[in-house]
């Protein structure tokens, strides 16, 4: 069978930051305007009002301490609490594709490759700006890459999902260069308004070029040696945005619209699947999960990362063994596992294994073990 490697990866970086302070300051803000506006309701008893939120609580629930948006002045507005974005032309690349391309460009830049030797692209996100032609379609056009592109989503676990499929590919012969894009503007689904989570996401996008071994140039390669994917239904990671909303007479904005969560439940659950599934795959691989010596897990909660590895190694878990990128980025869906893995691999020898693992809304987890050549 094929040798496939990873040979590079890019991250493209929004231009705009909120700290937790200004976040909560304008929440906060949000907050005293509707207990205002609706005194006399809450005082009846028919409405509850609403608590503030607060930077301590931030970063002990979660660990981030800031997160970067594609525009920050709309998020920041109370009266708003969401971006103030620009509609763009049909002849415009849409932003979506334009973070993904930035993204791809540094990618191909790390692996020594051009859009022209790229023949398969794989956009995997957890929101897609609309339904076709493809977001991968525009991103491959616009990087003058061959063969074909498709859009896919397993929320937070797309990347890896996308790996898969790409490696797979490669492995086949139906491609012989994968660029695989996680755009991810998770500011236009987050939602703002809500205490148990509007500071949960940040926007960026990241892109990892898969290719033959035979084929790779890159300083930097490395080995994929397997990658296994699951998904278990669950309603505790839920946003109902869809198609079918105009036909079914809904209200657009209705807070079924957006991300919603059942956090503490979705950390209870998900902590014994995404250990278990790891320590299941690199069983399949004979390896000893105290022979990796890096794991990059999707960032959604420092102490949830932190119990993961603990379950299949024990001892203390370092930034070292599983770095945290949560507390500067948050969570960034697909791209967490992806932006670690980026920024954490420059240390590591030839011979060293690694796992890159994703999980979130489905529930789905997926993970891909490397090994640096
Ligand atoms: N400020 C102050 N207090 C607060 C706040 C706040 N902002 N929010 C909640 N509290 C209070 C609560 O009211 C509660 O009070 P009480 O004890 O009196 O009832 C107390 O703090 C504790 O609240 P929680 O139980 O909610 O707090 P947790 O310790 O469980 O922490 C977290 C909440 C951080 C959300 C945590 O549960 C967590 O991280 N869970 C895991 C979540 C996770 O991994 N989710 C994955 C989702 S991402 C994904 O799959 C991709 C989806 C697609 C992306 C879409 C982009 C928009």
């Amino acid at each position: 069978m094929t040798a496939v490697v990873i040979s590079g990866t890019g991250l493209y970086q929004p231009p705009h930051t909120i700290t937790n302070a200004e976040l909560v300051e304008s929440f906060n803000a949000y907050v005293d305007h509707y207990n205002t506006e609706h005194a006399s309701e809450i005082e009846a008893g028919t409405l509850t009002a609403l608590a503030p939120s607060s930077v301590e609580f931030i970063e002990k629930a979660s660990g981030i301490k800031q997160r970067y948006v594609m525009e920050k002045s709309g998020i920041l507005d109370p009266k708003r609490m969401y971006p103030r974005l620009q509609s763009r032309t049909d002849d415009e690349l849409s932003m979506l594709a334009e973070i993904g391309v930035e993204a791809a460009k540094k990618a191909l830049a790390a692996a020594g490759k051009t859009g022209a030797d790229v023949d398969g692209v794989i956009c995997a996100c957890s929101n897609l700006q609309r339904a076709y032609p493809a977001i991968a379609i525009e991103i491959q056009n616009a990087i003058g890459a061959k063969g074909y592109a498709f859009d896919m989503n397993v929320a937070c676990s797309a990347a890896t999902f996308g790996l898969e499929q790409a490696v797979n590919a490669v492995k086949s012969g139906s491609a012989k260069c994968v660029l695989v894009v996680n755009p991810e503007i998770t500011s236009g689904h987050q939602e703002w308004k809500d205490r148990d989570c509007h500071f949960i996401f940040g926007d960026v996008a990241t892109a990892t070029v898969i290719e033959r071994a035979d084929t790779a140039t890159s300083a930097d390669q490395w080995d994929v040696l397997g990658s296994q994917l699951a998904t278990q239904f669950s309603n505790n990671i839920r946003n109902n945005f869809g198609y079918l909303n105009r036909s079914e007479d809904s209200d657009p904005k209705a807070r079924d619209k957006t991300f919603r969560q059942e956090g503490r439940k979705v950390f209870k659950e998900v902590v014994p699947i995404a250990s278990a599934h790891i320590e299941s795959q690199l069983q399949t691989l004979s390896i000893q999960p105290s022979d990796v010596r890096r794991f990059w897990l999707h960032q959604a909660n420092l102490s949830m990362n932190q119990l993961i590895v603990k379950k299949l190694i024990g001892g203390e878990v370092t930034p070292e063994l599983a770095p945290l990128i949560l507390d500067e980025y948050a969570n960034t869906s697909s791209a967490g596992s992806i932006i670690a893995f980026h920024l954490h691999h420059g240390d590591m020898r030839p011979g060293e294994l690694g796992v890159i693992c994703s999980f979130g809304a489905g529930y789905s987890v997926g993970s891909v073990v490397v090994r640096k050549r």
